[in-house]
């Protein structure tokens, strides 16, 4: 069938039933909204929807339904691998369904027909200065294939609001085709790796990602595969998913939107966090000349809360227990590099600072995040240069926010345009409140 004939296959039914559930029950209430929402970042406002991924607070990610040990049980792998092909997810999260090993194949194939980075990237690239942080020469190479954009050109063109979801699938598989090869081209610009290694045509997208970065080893293949399937969604409500997806709202192509949620990514209190924990983790380190004590751990943790910093790596917006995607890249590690120090120092943090954090009380989730441990994965297996960790990140979140875009196109949501009010007119709702 292939990808574009399955998500055809899909749609009549969802724009059927979406169609009904409005039509019928468009005044329906969901959600409130106090002050203190207002004023607090909208956290837990009931005012978006997606079906690809949804987030528990107790329980953390379920990508359409599955949790990450069903997700990395059930997609096809490669023969000898440990992990699933790349492609079989972004088949998941598109479609809905799992796949079988012909339509993962399908994917990684359609992956590998459309790899190729137009010149004038690599140009834009080497124009950059050096020192520039890896997140922005990402996001601006993002933006200059924008230039290739179908979704642009036949909206010019003209085209059905039926027909939009092609287009942009089209972009989205050609965008994320690249991702491997774009991220390891700024790896070796950036840090002066020597000749970029071209992608090989024989290996999957995410093998290929390893390959480029000179790591070909099974194990860090397969860390690759982990990597980019855990971090590919975490519903909608996070910054970089509603950036995309606020930015694709107004039909600005992936190319423009994905580029936009890359640079809400680029923040420490989203994806910046995980270069600022691999930071955190090495400065104690530094600080004990090797792996300390529970007791030395715990004052030191509180003379960074106490000097007004955050702990990395810790807390969440949504998630009031230990994000699963930390637990599975912790089980990674502890099967294969338990000896490593700076993973006992991750494994000793994620004893002692969870219950520092519950005794100074403020914040709501003391457990750790996806970011406590993906940098001390990548340091082991050699990607020392932590600024690029972000880079990953947003390689891994183009897979979730392109489907998303997909399927908002797909649904015809319309552009996003919540309604703002002044302190004055809160100030007024809290007086008549009373
Ligand atoms: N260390 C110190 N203080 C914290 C932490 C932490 N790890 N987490 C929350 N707090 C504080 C927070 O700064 C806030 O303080 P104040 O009232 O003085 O402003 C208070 O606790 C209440 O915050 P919460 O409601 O628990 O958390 P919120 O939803 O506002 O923010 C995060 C969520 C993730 C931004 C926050 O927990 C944080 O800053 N964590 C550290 C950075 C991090 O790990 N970010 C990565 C998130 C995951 N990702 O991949 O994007
Ligand atoms: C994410 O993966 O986007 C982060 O955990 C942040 C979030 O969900 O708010």
């Amino acid at each position: 069938m292939g990808l574009k004939a399955d998500f055809s296959a899909e749609l009549p039914a969802w724009r059927e039933r979406v169609n009904k559930l409005v039509k019928e029950n468009s005044d329906v209430v969901v959600d409130q909204v106090t002050v203190g929402q207002v004023y607090g970042g909208m956290r837990s406002v009931k005012g978006l929807v997606t079906d690809i991924s949804y987030v528990d607070p107790n329980e953390g990610i379920r990508f359409r339904g599955f949790t990450i040990p069903e997700v990395l049980d059930m997609l096809p792998k490669p023969a000898g691998s440990q992990m699933p092909y790349v492609g079989g997810l972004y088949y998941l999260l598109l479609i809905g369904e799992v796949p079988t090993e012909e339509q993962a194949m399908d994917v990684e194939n359609e992956w590998k027909k459309r790899a190729e980075i137009p010149d004038f990237v690599f140009d834009v690239l080497k124009s950059l200065p050096r020192d520039s942080h890896p997140m922005m020469m990402f996001s601006t190479a993002i933006l200059a294939l924008h230039h290739g954009s179908i979704f642009a050109w036949r909206y010019q063109e003209g085209m059905t609001r039926d027909e939009y979801w092609q287009p942009m699938l089209e972009d989205s598989l050609n965008l994320t085709a690249k991702l491997p090869s774009l991220a390891a081209y700024i790896y070796s610009l950036k840090y002066g790796k020597g000749e970029f290694i071209q992608p090989k045509t024989d290996l999957d997208w995410g093998a290929n990602f390893a390959y480029m970065m000179g790591n070909p080893s099974q194990e860090y293949i397969d860390l690759s595969r982990l990597y980019f399937i855990l971090h590919s969604d975490h519903e909608s409500g996070n910054a970089s998913a509603h950036a995309t997806h606020l930015a694709a709202s107004t039909l600005s192509d992936i190319y423009f939107a994905f580029s936009a949620g890359l640079n809400s990514l680029a923040g420490p209190l989203h994806g910046l966090a995980n270069q600022e924990a691999l930071r955190w983790l090495l400065g104690i380190h530094e600080e004990f000349n090797g792996v300390p004590s529970k007791d030395e751990l715990y004052q030191y943790a509180w003379e960074k809360l106490n000097s007004g910093q955050v702990i990395p790596g810790y807390g969440h917006a949504v998630l009031r227990k230990p994000d699963p995607r930390f637990t599975a890249q912790f089980n990674y590690a502890q099967d294969h590099m338990p000896e490593d120090e700076i993973f006992q120092i991750a494994h000793l943090v994620y004893d002692v600072v969870p219950q520092v954090l519950i005794e100074q009380g403020k914040a709501k989730n003391p457990a750790p995040n996806v970011d406590a441990i993906s940098g001390t994965l990548q340091y082991h297996y050699g990607i020392q240069e932590f600024e690029f960790y972000t880079v990953m990140f947003g390689v891994g979140r183009a897979l979730g926010v392109s489907s998303n875009a997909v399927w908002s196109r797909a649904l015809g949501q319309p552009l996003e345009r919540p309604k703002s009010l002044t302190t004055a007119m809160l100030e007024d709702f809290a007086h008549k409140a009373k």
